[in-house]
């Protein structure tokens, strides 16, 4: 056992455990629990000192890898010099810093932030913008907002109404009123086993089209989409089709959002996907890797008209009633500080242009195995898509999801995808041995 495990959790029963688990199968779980207790680079331990392959980055947040001393020392001083200030009519120098800092990553003309504490507070902080900008500007019947079907966008009210995961949404009621959904680009039949940005699909953007001319434009106020849907399995979006969105956005003057909490910070080789995919949006969600998943914290990055928009009236006068206790919380700006400082360090907002061919070349390498039907990948992201079994979708899934874990790796699965995303700083040995464990598994299970 390593040193730093707790003994009280070796070998203990967790089947009473009060711990209501979030997005877990509880019952299944405490059984037969699969708990770490360190980490450290591309690795996890477990109690019992296992070491596992991270290829999920956490849950797709820890860029840098894990327990990096220098954010670990930045988080120490942090939290030991201003363990809390209130951001209402207050301030502390750590925000003003990361925000400049961070804003000057982000696609030009997205040059203000606002700090929320999480991927879901960062979708409900720019949905209520994009309504209140409207407003403001006197165009309050633009309340409709757009999401896509498959889409995830958190587990608040909002993001739950616009994500289009059936299984997320189902059991919550009748959620927002005005909310539609365009379809989803995911078409096995023609982009299976793409490498990069599929060539079919570009006309699917068309669909914001026709939900245009159903409610009319102007009542629509925006539409969010992450650029590579990640959660539901790795959609990476048809070549052409983000620009063909951002046109009929433009075409009727609606906002559009792209919701980056998975695709910022370097997963695509570059800052924000925004960038890699050359089309800028009104709105950035953000959240994750902006601390390297040490701290929570988000952000939503807005173009200079959003936040200019709001500066009318008396200056004594609160321009947008919005905001968290912790918004900007001086830990979890410390966090970002010191993890920005290595991302630039190490070049690792980019480090996956390099990667990525080699990490793509190993992806497809899987083609051929018992039942893929499936392989696609975009930046230091990939999907392998099973057949799923008759009759018990997602059976198939959670079986690799568990021998892959008795075999030395975490991987993400979501029904019968796999999804890999692993730490920015792997290298290609450790590429290799991550894929070599879920080929292994892949030619175990039936
Ligand atoms: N938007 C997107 C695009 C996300 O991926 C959120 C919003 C919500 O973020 P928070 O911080 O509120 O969880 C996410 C979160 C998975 C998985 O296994 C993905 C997320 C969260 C948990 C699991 O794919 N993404």
């Amino acid at each position: 056992m390593n040193e730093r495990a707790r003994p009280e959790t070796v070998g203990q029963s967790l089947e009473n455990s009060a711990f209501f688990m979030p997005f877990s199968m509880n019952r299944q779980f405490k059984k037969a629990p699969r708990l770490v207790s360190r980490a450290e680079g591309i690795h996890y331990y477990t109690p019992e000192g296992r070491k596992i392959i991270d290829g999920t980055s956490g849950l797709w947040c820890v860029n840098a890898g894990h327990c990096r001393p220098a954010i670990a020392e930045g988080v120490a001083k942090g939290v030991a010099t201003l363990d809390f200030a209130p951001p209402f009519q207050l301030g502390h120098p750590l925000a003003f810093e990361f925000a400049d800092k961070v804003a000057a990553l982000a696609p030009e003309g997205l040059s203000k932030v606002f700090f929320t504490n999480s991927g879901s507070e960062s979708v409900e902080t720019a949905l209520k913008l994009a309504l209140a900008y409207h407003r403001v500007r006197g165009e309050g019947h633009r309340t409709r907002l757009i999401g896509r079907e498959r889409g995830y966008h958190g587990v608040n009210f909002g993001g739950t109404a616009v994500g289009g995961i059936v299984g997320n949404r189902k059991i919550f009621g009748a959620l927002l009123a005005g909310v539609d959904h365009m379809r989803h680009t995911h078409d096995l039949a023609r982009n299976a086993f793409s490498k990069g940005e599929p060539q079919h699909g570009a006309e699917l953007a068309d669909d914001l089209e026709r939900l245009c001319q159903l409610h009319d434009p102007s009542t629509i106020a925006a539409v969010i989409v992450e650029p590579v849907a990640c959660s539901t399995g790795v959609l990476v979006p048809p070549v052409g089709y983000l620009k063909r969105l951002r046109e009929i956005c433009d075409r009727h003057g609606i906002l559009l959002i792209f919701d980056e909490v998975i695709t910022a910070w370097g997963r695509l080789g570059e800052p924000f996907a925004a960038l890699r995919f050359k089309v800028t949006p009104d709105l950035i969600t953000t959240a994750k890797g902006i601390t390297n998943g040490t701290v929570p914290m988000g952000a939503v990055f807005m173009k200079e008209a959003l936040y200019q928009a709001f500066q009318t009236g008396p200056d004594t006068a609160i321009e947008m009633p919005h905001g968290y206790t912790y918004s900007a919380h001086p830990v979890a700006c410390a966090a970002g500080l010191a993890t920005l400082k290595v991302y630039e360090d190490e070049g690792l907002l980019t480090r996956v242009k390099e990667l990525e061919p080699y990490w793509q070349e190993q992806a497809h390498a899987l083609k051929g195995l018992p039942n893929v039907i499936d392989i696609r990948n975009i930046g230091l992201i990939a999907a392998i898509e099973l057949a799923p079994r008759e009759a018990a979708v997602g059976a198939r899934g959670f079986e690799v999801h568990l021998k892959a874990w008795e075999r030395g790796a975490y991987m993400r699965v979501t029904g019968d995808i796999i999804a890999l995303a692993p730490p920015l700083i792997i290298e290609k040995p450790q590429i290799d041995a991550l894929f070599d464990c879920l080929r292994g598994v892949l030619k175990e299970i039936r």
